[in-house]
């Protein structure tokens, strides 16, 4: 897709569906796992070929706003990771391509904040929860490391790396990684994300959800909300992202 040319050069979508991605990979103790093992397979919006899955999202009002294109179709294939609460999971991303290409031929084409989420299944039962009803807590927020600069800015940086809050109570969650690419102009701020099944493993201390503002997918988000756009010379260390704040324990 085309943008207008009154947009700077390091914002410019890329044109051709390779410059979009999703997030099938997941890393749980230094060990990738085979695409969509535990991360909730997507369909595309165009076709279900795989370039069709990297289409972005635009439409923060959409069911499939919550984990994907009719993820929760794929919810009963999809594996629960056991994670241990405090450690770091990753999550790759693919541009559409077959598993035999090689990873550093792609990359994160899009500069921007990145957020993670978590909500806990009822009954920890992942199967039958899409996450449309869930209360979702913000654990990571990667936003800017200068005024005119994200810390995702790099086609290296395939991977993002969330660390899954050492006091979250355990249990079966989605955890929803979503990286935006902002733009100027209405419903063009481009949404990738994906939801992997975590079941946490925490032999510690608990923390509280009291007084929590929790987000819900569709719904928190608001395309009057200035975090969805981003303005000519924005001062991007001031930028702290939709939805509630990231949730300390
Ligand atoms: C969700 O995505 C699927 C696959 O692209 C599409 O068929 C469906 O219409 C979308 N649902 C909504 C509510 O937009
Ligand atoms: C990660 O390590 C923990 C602790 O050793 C283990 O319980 C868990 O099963 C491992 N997870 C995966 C997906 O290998
Ligand atoms: C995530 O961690 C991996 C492995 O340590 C590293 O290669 C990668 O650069 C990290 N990702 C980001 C975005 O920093
Ligand atoms: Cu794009």
């Amino acid at each position: 897709m085309r943008v207008r040319s009154v947009i700077p050069a390091g914002l410019l979508c890329a044109t051709g569906v390779e410059a979009h991605y999703y997030w099938p990979w997941v890393i749980v103790n230094g060990t990738e796992s085979p695409q969509w093992k535990y991360v909730r397979k997507v369909k595309g919006g165009s076709d279900n070929s795989l370039y069709a899955l990297a289409e972005p999202h635009y439409d923060i009002f959409s069911t499939n706003f919550t984990c994907g294109r009719d993820a929760f179709d794929a919810a009963w294939a999809t594996e629960t990771a056991d994670v241990v609460a405090g450690s770091e999971i990753g999550f790759r991303l693919n541009q559409g391509y077959e598993e035999s290409v090689p990873s550093t031929n792609y990359g994160l084409n899009h500069q921007g904040p990145a957020f993670a989420y978590l909500a806990r299944a009822p009954d920890d039962d992942l199967s039958t929860f899409s996450g449309g009803d869930g209360d979702w807590v913000k654990i990571q927020a990667i936003l800017a490391e200068s005024s005119n600069q994200w810390i995702l800015h790099r086609f290296d940086q395939r991977i993002l790396n969330i660390t899954i809050p050492a006091n979250i109570p355990p249990g079966k969650y989605l955890l929803r990684i979503e990286h935006i690419f902002l733009l100027p102009n209405f419903r063009q701020s481009q949404f990738f994300l994906n939801c992997a099944h975590v079941n946490i493993i925490n032999n510690g201390k608990y923390g509280s959800f009291e007084g929590y503002q929790f987000a819900k997918f569709p719904g928190t988000y608001d395309y009057m909300d200035p975090n969805i756009w981003i303005g000519a010379n924005m001062d991007l260390e001031k930028y702290v992202g939709p939805g509630p704040m990231v949730w300390e324990g």
